[in-house]
């Protein structure tokens, strides 16, 4: 399967995918031109609202349902409207997004549908003890996982066990990488049940990733499926631009370094999400380049994802130009 753009209409960036219903749903950030210098806090960012996408055909067309959640709706919203997901539960359809609030700190908030398609009703408060970005959600044995977190403009540097720090702080070069995290959800989905817990990336020899590995230490774009028993840990590296992933045995970890899932695209930022439909697995990611290298508006891709034998996941070459 040749990479294919699914949204040539609009931008639409990070995409979090889910088969709902045996349709195919991408729930994407909608990156716009706000006309905000590019910097490190990654201000150009300062998306508005979603849309949810779906597809009944890999290769067949991909219908826009609109806009099912709109900023100016979010009680305690503040700016930016970043990366989201979804997840189902006894009826009930749950979005977890990443937004600032009105003192410019990014939380997870969650809305509520009755369809895949929303409208989403936002909750009027973020989760109890959410911080930075990024949400991604599991479901596994009846249980529901989420993972978050993200550098530099992503916060995830303010926070250390859990608690806000007087100031960001990076560690030093061989010290552990500020780790993404993993939390179960509450039984109504609407809150941590328990205190969010680092997810640790080990090497081959079993020793953390240091800070400094910066091909290989988490960064931010958070992303977990399952393949044959095993759970996949999927992420972006940030300033090295690549997806990779490690593999664990149950959803907390520890997780162990595998391999570089797509190497760099073109734009700074690059996002996924990986998912079984009819029998073959896909990879769903963006680049920058319809838009012809603007880092802040990108498009949505879709490729087969292959892995090996022993459960490897065979690199794909990214469009970086
Ligand atoms: O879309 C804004 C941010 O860019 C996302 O939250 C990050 O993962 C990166 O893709």
């Amino acid at each position: 399967m040749k990479a294919r753009y699914l949204f040539p209409n609009d931008y639409m960036a990070d995409p979090a995918v889910h088969v709902f219903n045996g349709k195919l749903y991408i729930y994407p950030s909608h990156d716009r031109e706000s006309g905000i210098a590019e910097n490190d806090n990654g201000d150009h960012f300062d998306m508005k609202d979603y849309h949810v996408l779906s597809m009944n055909d890999i290769n067949g067309e991909v219908t826009d349902h609109g806009v099912i959640l709109d900023v100016k709706d979010i009680p305690w919203a503040g700016r930016q409207l970043w990366d989201n997901d979804v997840a189902y539960k006894n009826g009930k359809y749950y979005l977890y997004f990443s937004l600032k609030d009105k003192n410019d700190v990014f939380h997870i908030g969650v809305a509520v549908a009755d369809k895949p398609e929303g409208p989403f009703i936002p909750q009027p408060d973020p989760v109890r003890g959410s911080y930075s970005i990024d949400p991604c959600v599991l479901e596994d044995n009846g249980n529901y996982y989420m993972y978050f977190g993200g550098l530099w403009g992503g916060q995830l540097q303010r926070y250390r066990d859990n608690k806000a720090l007087e100031c960001a702080e990076f560690p030093a070069y061989n010290e552990a990488a500020i780790p993404s995290r993993v939390v179960r959800l509450s039984d109504d989905m609407l809150q941590f049940a328990e205190d969010p817990k680092p997810v640790i990336i080990l090497d081959e020899n079993g020793k953390i990733i240091p800070h400094d590995n910066n091909e290989c230490r988490f960064f931010e774009a958070s992303w977990m499926h399952k393949y044959k028993g095993k759970y996949y840990f999927s992420y972006s590296t940030g300033d090295t631009h690549r997806l990779c992933y490690a593999t664990g045995g149950n959803p907390y970890g520890p997780f162990t370094y595998k391999g570089v899932i797509l190497t760099p695209v073109t734009g700074w930022t690059t996002h996924h999400a990986i998912v079984e439909w009819n029998g073959k697995w896909y990879l769903f990611h963006h680049d920058s380049v319809p838009s012809g290298g603007k880092t802040w508006l990108r498009s949505t891709k879709v490729i087969e994802l292959e892995y090996s034998e022993d459960g490897t996941i065979k690199t794909i070459e990214g469009s970086r130009v």
